[in-house]
């Protein structure tokens, strides 16, 4: 029961599995060669040894192979078409799960502080993610990111007494891919990093899209020499721009896309 979708533009059926189940798992969104890249920019970012869960923020800002995931044309048309063309990176976070690591908890992504979901029942999309499987999840245990399907449409909050793998819910699902698959996902949908009980550590690569009007939460600002240096739409995508004379209204430009 997998929501599987191709890499490029967003088709009906995927909008349909994406609305209903909240994710999509799409294989081969990246090549070998940038699945690679992405994976020795990862090991190098979090050293030889993670030795523990860690995310690491806006590597793309030094590393060009994650920079390349920013607007990757995998996924890029995929979010124009749940997102429209006005919205931002709110940030990308690089996961490191060592070997034999164990299971996170089940939560929705967004502003603890202040939860997304008070905003409204089903928890509006604020945040659009992709998480790029940068070592084989091919089977269970590999550290796979575990989701309840359809759980960003819950009115209620996962109950505190499931705990993963102890006491889980017959509904979730250990989302399989082998390096360079793609899983997108709606912040609401309940979800959890798996265990992983191999020999090697677990990366995964996250880019978070979201409105224009969502502050950045991997960075305080953006880097002036990685915007000066990057490309028209990528520095368009980091939120950069001249306060117009309404803001978000009048003088606000669309990023710079190629169509
Ligand atoms: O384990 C991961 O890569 C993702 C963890 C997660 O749940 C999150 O970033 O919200």
């Amino acid at each position: 029961m997998v929501p599987i979708a191709q890499p490029g533009p967003l088709t009906d059926t995927e909008r349909f599995m994406f609305e209903s189940m909240g994710y999509l798992v799409i294989p081969g969104a990246l090549t070998t060669e940038e699945t690679a890249a992405c994976l020795e920019a990862s090991q190098r970012a979090h050293g030889a040894e993670p030795g523990a869960w860690r995310q690491i923020g806006h590597l793309h800002e030094t590393e060009p192979a994650i920079e390349k995931l920013l607007d990757h044309p995998s996924v890029l048309p995929k979010i124009r078409a749940l997102l429209g063309d006005y919205f931002i990176v709110q940030s990308t976070w690089c996961t490191a799960q060592p070997a034999h690591g164990k299971a996170g908890g089940y939560h929705q992504d967004g502003s603890g502080v202040y939860e997304f979901r008070r905003l409204s029942i089903p928890t509006p999309l604020l945040q659009l993610r992709v998480g790029y499987y940068l070592t084989d999840q091919s089977q269970p245990d590999m550290g796979n990111m575990v989701m309840i399907p359809g759980s960003h449409s819950s009115s209620v909050k996962i109950p505190k007494s499931v705990v993963a793998d102890d006491a889980d819910l017959p509904i979730h699902d250990v989302v399989c891919g082998k390096p360079g698959d793609a899983l997108l996902f709606h912040q609401g949908v309940f979800h959890r990093t798996g265990r992983n009980a191999q020999d090697f550590d677990r990366y995964t690569m996250h880019i978070v899209y979201a409105p224009p009007w969502l502050i950045p939460s991997d960075r305080s600002h953006n880097d002036p020499a990685f915007l000066e240096r990057t490309t028209p739409v990528r520095r368009a995508l980091m939120g950069e721009w001249k306060r117009p004379e309404e803001p978000f209204g009048v003088g606000y430009d669309r990023p710079p896309f190629a169509d």
